[in-house]
């Protein structure tokens, strides 16, 4: 059955279920909200649901229930490759369902019909400096690409409610088709002198990403397909996910959605944490001219935290033990690239950070996200230019995003408007007031 159809299926449930809910636990409460919460970045206030995907502080990251290592086991994997086929996961993230082998076909096919992309997109990237950032870029091209939107379009003339999340899926599959060809020729047009790489058809999603980059290598086109799939969703509270489905719930269309979800992925302490990461990495591997000792780094490190640095690539808002996504990598590291001086560095760091930042006292989270290891695997295979990375997470992560919103509006949530308060308001109701 393809995405649309098995939604269709589950929808009626998912609705009633919902609605129930609602009806007979309406006033039930969840939550309380503290004053140091508000302050502290709404941390811990339950203020979304979505079934895509949950983390566990204690256990990571499960999409549709699935932990990174089953997802990883039980998705439908290409001819020549150990990794899964992207289209796979998209199916899985979209419907709750493993797909077989044929289903996740049928997405990388579908995939293939949408891909065409009209002119204006890379017209409007061309006319940007040289210096733009590559992230910019992106969010760029995927509003360039809102002229596309069927959504908009529709909207003007009316249609039903009811029918809100089949073009929305449309428009998602219309933009993640595409999101390839935009990111690697992104890349070709700030690093390979603009050369427009089309895509092969006989590769899927996430190889024919590694192809257009220049890059026809079996291995890294599995890398990147572990990428891929490890980056797309890390369930609706983040920044970007929560930045789209915002902006999703005021009905704006599929591109402005994603578009919002990537400008937050473009911060430091967000997506733009892997760049941060590498560049901090190659800072460390350069000042003590290869590979320091395990002494030498933790003096290093010390130092940095007692000069109240951040370490990108450790802490997170949830997690509270290593990141399932950092080890998925640094298991595919140690079998591919056992003896790479950054991987070893990043392992050297994954040893010693840890017990420094507990001693230190102040990072809830001590140990490594994804963003500790993902930029160093980059590297090896020649993606040296690191303010690339966030765009490869981000063309992870917009699968994500756009399964929220399609389910956003098949659900029928209303437009998010949580209320501000004032200090005056919030001292009267300290003092009784
Ligand atoms: N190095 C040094 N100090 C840290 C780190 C770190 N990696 N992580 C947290 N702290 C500090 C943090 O700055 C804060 O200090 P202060 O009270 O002086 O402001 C204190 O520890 C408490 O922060 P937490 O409550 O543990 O962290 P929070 O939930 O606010 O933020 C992150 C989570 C992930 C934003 C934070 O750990 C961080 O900035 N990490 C480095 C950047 C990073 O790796 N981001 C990637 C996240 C994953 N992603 O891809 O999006
Ligand atoms: C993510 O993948 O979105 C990050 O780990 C950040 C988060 O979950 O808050």
């Amino acid at each position: 059955m393809n995405i649309k159809h098995k939604i269709a299926a589950k929808l009626p449930a998912a609705r009633e279920q919902a609605a129930k809910l609602v009806k007979e636990h309406g006033t039930f409460k969840i939550a309380d909200v503290t004053i140091e919460q508000i302050y502290g970045g709404i941390r811990g206030v339950p203020i979304q649901i979505s079934d895509v995907s949950f983390i566990d502080p204690k256990d990571g990251i499960r999409l549709r229930g699935y932990s990174i290592p089953e997802v990883i086991q039980k998705l439908p994997k290409p001819e020549r490759g150990e990794y899964p086929l992207v289209g796979g996961l998209y199916y899985l993230l979209m419907t709750g369902d493993i797909p077989t082998q044929s289903e996740a076909e049928e997405v990388e096919i579908e995939w293939k019909v949408r891909n065409n992309l009209p002119d204006h997109v890379f017209q409007v990237l061309r006319a940007m400096p040289k210096y733009t950032h590559p992230m910019t870029l992106f969010s760029q091209a995927i509003l360039a690409l809102q002229t596309e939107s069927i959504f908009a379009r529709r909207y003007y003339y009316g249609i039903d409610k009811k029918d809100y999340w089949d073009i929305y899926l449309q428009d998602s599959l219309n933009l993640t088709a595409k999101l390839p060809i935009i990111a690697a020729n992104i890349y070709n047009l700030k690093y390979r002198d603009g050369v427009f790489v089309y895509q092969d058809p006989n590769l899927d999603w996430g190889a024919n990403f590694a192809y257009m980059l220049g890059k026809n290598d079996d291995m890294y086109q599995d890398l990147c397909r572990l990428f891929l799939v490890l980056h797309s969703d890390h369930e609706g509270a983040n920044v970007s996910a929560h930045a789209s489905h915002l902006v999703g719930s005021a009905l704006s269309d599929v591109y402005f959605s994603s578009s919002a979800g990537m400008n937050g992925l473009a911060g430091p302490l967000h997506g733009l944490a892997n760049q941060e990461c590498l560049r901090w990495l190659l800072e460390v591997y350069r000042h003590f001219k290869g590979l320091p000792s395990r002494e030498q780094l933790e003096a290093y490190l010390e130092e940095r935290l007692n000069a109240g640095e951040l370490i990108p690539g450790y802490g997170h808002a949830v997690l509270r033990v290593t990141d399932p996504r950092f080890t998925a990598q640094a298991e595919f590291a140690k079998k591919y690239l056992p003896d790479d001086e950054l991987f070893r560095l990043v392992m050297l760091v994954f040893d010693t950070l840890p017990p420094l930042l507990i001693k230190q006292g102040k990072a809830r989270n001590p140990w490594p996200n994804v963003d500790a290891i993902n930029g160093s695997l980059q590297y090896h295979f020649g993606l040296k230019e690191f303010d690339f990375y966030t765009v490869v997470f981000g063309l992870s992560r917009i699968l994500g995003l756009t399964t929220h919103i399609t389910w956003s509006r098949a659900l029928g949530r209303p437009i998010e408007r949580p209320k501000s308060l004032t200090t005056k308001i919030l001292e009267g109701m300290v003092d009784g007031v």
